[in-house]
């Protein structure tokens, strides 16, 4: 058995969770989640019930509640006699900071409010987001959420294709971005990817005004009668905005994410039901003490973690944050640490993948830094394992900080399983139960749930939660088939593989379908064979998710070239790596590229990725006595020698 941790007395004594919020929520789900949406959401309208599940797997929560979600992230602390607070700690990449407090947000959100307005925007209308980790991003976002405008952050890593993907899917009328981004100390252009995905040559675009905010100063092309400047529209807009409640299933926000085929899927998250499990699992899962502490996130933006986890659940608690625009390693490797010196951060929510590298660059980093603020450690975006877990805890966490390792995924919109720190005894690398208020099981692959040690199942939701997507924007139906067939309409399939220990928790296992995470990350197979494949030179393509040691997982692509088409090795490779990068963006560049004569294919034509993966991992190849020609395997692993 290997070692876990109780919580200390004294965490415990002021902690935000309760062991009593178990049992409250067991005996009566909607009433438990009634009182989270009224104790911590302010409302314009009550309502009427707290869950309609008759439209299955179609959920209204809070049905007849109205309220504003903007209102509710900044203005009602002001009201509260909070607007002195900090809101936002902004710390450029290059050290340039503002300090933004309550009130100023209020300013600024009211004014970017008005500003798109004036640009046509209004209610249902949808508009895209593609800006650096910079406040304007945070103002955007909620100045959409005022108007009840849904927006649509799309990652400033990815390129035009996916953004030109994604604007066409949500029919987005404005585009929200910078002239250019800092990147390792260096101006990155941001605003010619939005030129490219506009003129796109297919197809006439939705987009009718591109929003500009000046960030790196870098020379743009200018589309005129299309292109405003942020500060000549926004700044001089009144610093005033009354705002309309909306209705709490009216749509927030859509966020894309890789699915098990190629297209990306919109997820849509609506307003009442996401905002109060955010608000409420950011305060006990983090302990959040708003008056007291230095929250930081060091998600982006563009990822469902950076809206949950920066925007909406921070801001709804009025809590204090750090927004970092750069990279761990610029200037230098302590650069995470000389931040949370720097402001006191006393929470700090991460991704296992950064907590790898930390390690890598060694415990002398962090050791010259004061940490001693840190009193609460996050985890997000995929498994943890136990030594990272102790790394963490140790050099970061002072040897006593607990770690709330929190599951959950874009279309959960909030935390689901994770520990309650002053509650739970940590167990390093598991999940450890549901939440309170989350029901979830593991089933067999006869879709039978089982409690057994050590078997490995899949892992379902078994009752609706208020932040559970709505859909899938446009596609109603791949909705339910993705996440409400496998195992019949009353289980969530999240698509991830899981089992019990002797204790009961809950460890997860990585993805069960062609989906890979690298680096927190979700990535298709599909997506990025698709990539490839519009190559000129590439035939056939196969990818698999790899075991890695700093990524969790790397992309491993295996291609058939066409006929005629020139095998130039390396120069090859980094030419079909460079393709993908510039397709879906650098974090889906594959690690390796592999040239074959064949792929492993089933009789029906299936590609055997677990065969493709145990040569990537370099493992003996597994059964082969469903190919359709057993010989494959050994003709690929022939040429890859040689
Ligand atoms: C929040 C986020 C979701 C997928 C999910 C799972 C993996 C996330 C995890 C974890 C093990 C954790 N995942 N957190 N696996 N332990 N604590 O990451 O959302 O980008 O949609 O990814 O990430 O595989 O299904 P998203």
């Amino acid at each position: 058995m290997s070692q876990s941790y109780a919580p200390t007395p004294e965490f415990t004594e002021q902690a935000v969770g309760q062991a009593a919020l178990y049992d409250e929520a067991a005996a009566d789900h909607q009433g438990f989640w009634a009182r989270q949406a009224r104790e911590r959401i302010s409302w314009d309208t009550d309502f009427e019930q707290a869950l309609d599940w008759s439209q299955a797997p179609f959920a209204t929560w809070f049905a007849g509640g109205r309220l504003n979600a903007s209102v509710n992230c900044v203005d009602r602390h002001v009201d509260a006699g909070n607007g002195d607070r900090v809101a936002i700690h902004f710390e450029g990449e290059g050290g340039d900071t503002r300090t933004i407090t309550y009130a100023d947000l209020q300013k600024e959100v009211a004014k970017a409010a008005n500003a798109l307005t004036e640009l046509g925007v209004g209610h249902g209308d949808r508009v895209a987001i593609y800006l650096p980790m910079i406040p304007e991003a945070v103002i955007a976002m909620l100045a959409c959420a005022r108007l009840g405008a849904p927006h649509s952050v799309v990652f400033g890593g990815f390129s035009a294709e996916a953004l030109h993907t994604r604007i066409a899917d949500a029919d987005a009328k404005v585009v929200i971005t910078a002239d250019g981004q800092f990147r390792r100390g260096k101006p990155a252009p941001l605003k010619a990817a939005v030129d490219a995905a506009i003129d796109h040559g297919d197809d006439e675009s939705p987009v009718e005004t591109v929003l500009v905010v000046q960030r790196a100063q870098n020379d743009v092309e200018w589309v005129e009668g299309r292109d405003r400047w942020w500060h000549d529209v926004v700044d001089g807009q009144s610093e005033t905005h009354e705002a309309q409640a909306h209705d709490a299933e009216h749509p927030l926000f859509i966020l894309y994410t890789s699915g098990t085929t190629g297209k990306p899927k919109g997820i849509f998250h609506t307003t009442g039901g996401y905002l109060t499990q955010v608000a409420y699992t950011n305060a006990v899962v983090h302990d959040l003490h708003p008056e007291s502490d230095v929250y930081w996130c060091t998600a982006d933006i563009g990822w469902v973690t950076g809206h949950s986890y920066i925007v909406y659940g921070p801001l709804a608690n009025g809590a204090t944050q750090v927004l970092y625009e750069g990279t761990p390693n610029t200037p230098h490797e302590g650069r995470f640490w000389e931040i949370v010196q720097k402001y006191g951060v006393s929470i700090l929510y991460t991704a296992p993948t950064a907590i790898r590298t930390f390690m890598k660059w060694g415990d002398d980093i962090p050791a010259k830094y004061d940490l001693s603020s840190i009193r609460v450690l996050g985890s997000v975006g995929e498994p943890i394992n136990p030594e990272a877990w102790r790394w963490y805890r140790e050099h970061i966490g002072g040897g006593t900080a607990p770690i709330v390792d929190t599951w959950w995924q874009t279309e959960t919109g909030g935390i689901m399983i994770s520990p309650l720190p002053g509650v739970t005894e940590l167990e390093p690398g598991s999940a450890q139960r549901p939440i309170p208020g989350i029901s979830a099981e593991i089933l067999d692959d006869e879709g039978q749930p089982f409690t057994e040690p050590e078997k490995v199942g899949y892992l379902v939701l078994t009752k609706p939660w208020p932040a559970m997507l709505r859909g899938i924007w446009g596609d109603p139906e791949r909705y339910k088939d993705t996440y409400w067939s496998r195992f019949g309409p009353e289980y969530y399939f999240a698509g991830d593989g899981a089992k019990y220990d002797e204790a009961g928790n809950i460890w997860l296992l990585g993805r069960v379908d062609d989906v890979m995470n690298v680096s927190g990350h979700r990535l298709s197979t599909a997506e990025i064979e698709s990539a490839l494949v519009s190559h000129s030179s590439v035939a056939e393509a196969a990818v698999v998710g790899a075991a890695d040691e700093t990524t969790g997982q790397a992309v491993c692509a295996f291609v058939i070239l066409r006929e005629g088409a020139e095998d130039a090795g390396d120069e090859t490779v980094q030419e079909l790596r460079e393709h993908v990068a510039k397709e879906i963006g650098p974090i889906a560049k594959p690690r390796q590229v592999m040239v074959v004569p064949e792929l492993p294919k089933t009789r029906s034509g299936k590609i055997m990725r677990r065969l493709l993966k145990d040569v990537a991992e370099n493992r003996e190849v597994g059964d082969v006595t469903t190919l359709a020609d057993s010989s494959v395997m050994q003709l690929i692993q022939d040429g890859l020698k040689e």
